[in-house]
C-alpha cells in the first residue's frame, strides 16, 4: 500500500487536536477558588486565597458528598453529581475541612 502523507498530515493534526483539547480539559476543570470532589478526593486538597474570597466545592462524583468544617464554621448538605457549595472566607486562617460521609476525604483552606 503507497503512503498518502496528505492523509498522514490529517491524521498527526487530529491527534494533536486531541491531545491539545484533553490537556485543557483539567485547566477548564479547575477555575479558581474552586474545588473540586472527584475520586473521593477534594481536589486541590489545599487552596490559599485572600480574605474575601468565595470558594465554590463542585461533586463531580456519582457519590454524594458533604463539605463540613472542623470547626463547625460551615456545613453543606448531601452533594449530588454537579451540586455545589459555596462559602466566604472572612478573615484570614487556616480551615480545615472533611466529607462526613468518607472521613478520609479531607482539606484545607488557607485564607490570607
Ligand atoms: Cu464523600
Amino acid at each position: 500500500m503507497i503512503a498518502n502523507p496528505v492523509r498522514h498530515v490529517a491524521i498527526a493534526l487530529a491527534i494533536a487536536a486531541l491531545v491539545a483539547a484533553i490537556q485543557l480539559e483539567p485547566a477548564n476543570a479547575a477555575e479558581a477558588n474552586t474545588i473540586v470532589l472527584r475520586n473521593f478526593h477534594f481536589s486541590p486538597m489545599s487552596l490559599t486565597v485572600p480574605a474575601g474570597t468565595t470558594v465554590l466545592w463542585k461533586n463531580l462524583d456519582e457519590e454524594p458528598h458533604t463539605v463540613v468544617s472542623d470547626s463547625g464554621l460551615f456545613r453543606s448538605g448531601g452533594l449530588d453529581r454537579n451540586d455545589g457549595f459555596t462559602f466566604t472566607f472572612d478573615k484570614p486562617g487556616t480551615y480545615k475541612f472533611v466529607c462526613s460521609i468518607h472521613p478520609t476525604m479531607t482539606g484545607t483552606i488557607v485564607v490570607e
